[in-house]
């Protein structure tokens, strides 16, 4: 493997590695070297020598040999692989299986004790409330049977990692390393896990998007998963590959930190209790989709469930699921329980790990949510009465147990499109001492009234005066002074909107009206032919966006657009994107319908600097609103997310500091319109500023590519 012209230049190559730390970077190339000179590239990826003529000859570096080491333990330095020791003498255990409660990474965070945390995914396709569930839900103690996987009562195929709803939950300190193996046991389908809210810093071949960040997981192959738990806060993890989240790839990851280091930690007592809120179809996603594209079907949720549990509170009598199951059965089935001690105070994490169309309003009865924490990122706290929160949102808040001894509803409920049908879902807190009989409020889907104190992300104010927005809230960090100036070094304007040009992948005959497909700057995203960060040497596509397709002279409004959408950004560059939606997306196939859509971008957290709304909001308009000083940014204490509303009609404006190197998405958070044309990808950097490509992975084509 050495190329050394002889013994002697092996030897000095050598010695050259082993002092790499302390040799300064001297430069690519020497002008004026002398005959034997020997100096490291830039990247410390190869060595250079002087030859005849001070013509400089380039050499593969000699990396020492890596010792027999497990995966978890290799690291990258230098444009060599390591092996941390230190990593592996500290791993904790392969755990498999229900056994994620008890893991060791689960612990009372303490200053300077990380771990490395290990977890293996086994994914299957598996049965909702299948066999092993006996005598669920009359015997309420067989709905928790190992394998049961109750959902709300209807009997359907779903897809699971080891055989959970929602699946294993992530729980760990902050500065620990998260090392997940996805192992792929499904018979058909390929995977890729993402991890929601965790930037990849210095990571980004975990970011878990297929054909971007890593090739497809394929049958029976597995994927080792390994970044680092930096941000304290409520994420969540999912697959990004097809619709396979809204069949059940998806769980929480939650990442503590010391009490001593959380500005809140004065506010509450106890801190285990998250609200995980999901869409459920009472049919395999892809049927859904279809129905929705091909017919006149809904594509509306069929059902929340919360932390996996729930009942169907309102029959539409219009699916052959919901008519055809014994609602003796579904009306019996056990609500998701939170247990608090009377006078606690009480963290919550709210996840809106949602996939379909309608943000949910989020409600306590009797209880006010203090809001202490947005996306991961704690904000001054805020009192509500309710929480309006689109697919992708984390709200941590802290519920007081200073009512009668009780029980009380938790409400979700599904909001805009989705009001008319009355998609709701409950769970119950209990506090200690109560009996274990459901609370005695109504179950009904307009009770409590909504004039409420309501934080709504969505920015839908049409409705209450005693809405509250993101632009009200505060983050506990200043803004950056590089993100405080009027000027940034890159700004985008994009406009969500939607195409109904000719689109035969969703047409049932050629006669069919097309139907709407979400888009940004009227294109579809298309994902590349091979994987755009591991196979650089095959990336002779060609990538798209607005000024291009125009230089082409393509007009997008008349013809289908499909392309890699990429925006280039140079590395440690300030980059602002206005956000903005003029046309109410039809939500479903009834027109009147229409719901909020929420963006999510991948490498970063944000600022969000400005909301509003904006009646007529076009292109021409926003750029004279903004030519014309009459955009509303705030640069006091802006609040930090990674996944916003987008106005409708108006505009949100965010700020990020692009100093993450890779191919980042920004998409869609209705997981069918992120994987049929709703995304970008910002390009930081370029590739010598990535980490090396880890060695060993599969590669991807296809076949035109
Ligand atoms: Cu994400």
């Amino acid at each position: 493997m050495v190329i050394g012209k002889n013994e002697n230049a092996v030897l000095t190559l050598f010695i050259l590695v082993v002092i790499s730390k302390l040799t300064p970077i001297i430069g690519e190339t020497r002008s004026n070297c002398s005959e034997g000179d020997i100096w490291p590239s830039d990247d410390n990826c190869y060595v250079y020598e002087c030859g005849n003529n001070s013509q400089p000859i380039r050499y593969s570096k000699v990396c020492p040999p890596v010792p027999t080491c497990l995966a978890f333990g290799l690291y990258y330095e230098n444009c060599c692989q390591y092996c941390n020791e230190k990593a592996l003498q500290n791993i904790n255990g392969d755990i498999t299986w229900n056994d994620f409660e008890t893991h060791p990474c689960k612990r009372n965070c303490v200053s300077g004790n990380t771990m490395t945390c290990i977890y293996s995914f086994d994914i299957s396709a598996f049965l909702a409330f299948n066999a092993a569930c006996n005598d669920c839900p009359v015997v309420k103690s067989d709905c928790d049977i190992t394998n049961c996987v109750p959902t709300d009562g209807i009997t359907k195929l779903i897809l699971v990692a080891n055989r959970t709803i929602p699946g294993p939950s992530i729980e760990v300190c902050a500065g620990d390393t998260v090392a997940v193996e996805a192992r792929n046991g499904l018979i058909s389908q390929a995977i890729v896990l993402h991890w929601h809210g965790i930037p990849q810093l210095g990571t980004p071949y975990a970011d878990g998007v297929p054909y971007i960040t890593q090739c497809p997981t394929i049958e029976e192959d597995s994927y080792l998963y390994i970044f680092h738990a930096i941000n304290p806060g409520s994420y969540f993890w999912n697959s990004d590959e097809g619709l396979e989240k809204v069949d059940g790839l998806l769980g929480s990851l939650i990442i503590r930190q010391p009490m001593d280091k959380d500005p809140h930690a004065a506010l509450y007592d106890t801190d285990d209790n998250v609200i995980f809120i999901q869409n459920w179809y009472h049919t395999f996603s892809e049927s859904k989709l279809y129905g929705w594209a091909m017919s006149s079907l809904s594509s509306l949720s069929d059902n929340f469930l919360i932390n996996g549990r729930g009942r169907i509170l309102k029959r539409l009598n219009s699916t052959y699921e919901e008519t055809s199951t014994d609602s003796a059965v579904t009306d019996a089935m056990p609500f998701a329980e939170f247990r608090i001690a009377s006078g606690s105070r009480n963290r919550f994490r709210i996840i809106n790990a949602g996939s379909a169309i309608c943000p949910v309003a989020v409600s306590v009865d009797n209880h006010t949510l203090t809001v202490i924490s947005a996306d991961g990122f704690d904000i001054a706290p805020i009192e509500v009465q309710r929480i309006v929160m689109n697919n992708g949102e984390r709200f941590d808040v802290i519920i007081q147990a200073n009512q009668p001894v009780g029980n009380y509803w938790i409400r979700v409920k599904g909001v805009q499109a989705c009001t008319s049908i009355e998609r709701q879902q409950l769970a119950i807190l209990r506090y200690g001492g109560s009996s274990s009989d459901d609370p005695t409020q109504p179950t009904d889907y307009y009770f409590p009234s909504d004039d409420e104190v309501t934080l709504d992300s969505t920015y839908n104010d049409d409705s209450s005066s005693l809405e509250l927005h993101l632009t009200d809230l505060q983050s506990v960090k200043p803004l950056e002074p590089e993100l405080s100036s009027d000027q940034v070094n890159n700004k985008f304007y994009i406009r969500l909107g939607y195409s109904s040009l000719f689109n035969p992948a969703f047409m049932a005959s050629p006669n069919s009206l097309p139907k709407p497909r979400q888009q940004f700057n009227n294109i579809t995203f298309e994902f590349p032919p091979t994987c755009l960060l591991t196979q650089p040497d095959e990336d002779h596509y060609f990538y798209c966006n607005e000024d291009s397709l125009r230089d082409q002279g393509k007009n997008c409004v008349q013809e289908l657009c499909t392309c890699i959408h990429v925006l280039r950004v140079a590395l440690n560059s300030t980059v602002e994107v206005i956000l903005f939606n003029g046309d109410a997306i039809p939500a479903d196939n009834d027109k009147t319908k229409s719901a909020q859509s929420a963006v999510h971008l991948h490498g970063y957290n944000f600022r969000v600097l400005g909301m509003e709304k904006v009646p007529g909001i076009n292109e021409e308009k926003i750029r004279q609103m903004d030519k014309n000083g009459e955009i509303k940014r705030n640069f006091i204490n802006p609040i930090i997310k990674d996944t916003v509303n987008i106005v409708q009609p108006g505009y949100t404006v965010i700020r990020f500091n692009a100093t993450n190197a890779g191919a980042w998405a920004l998409h869609g958070t209705v997981q069918f319109k992120y994987m049929t044309g709703t995304a970008l990808l910002f390009m930081v950097g370029e590739r010598s500023d990535l980490p090396p490509i880890p060695t060993g992975l599969p590669m991807c084509r296809n076949f035109i590519a």
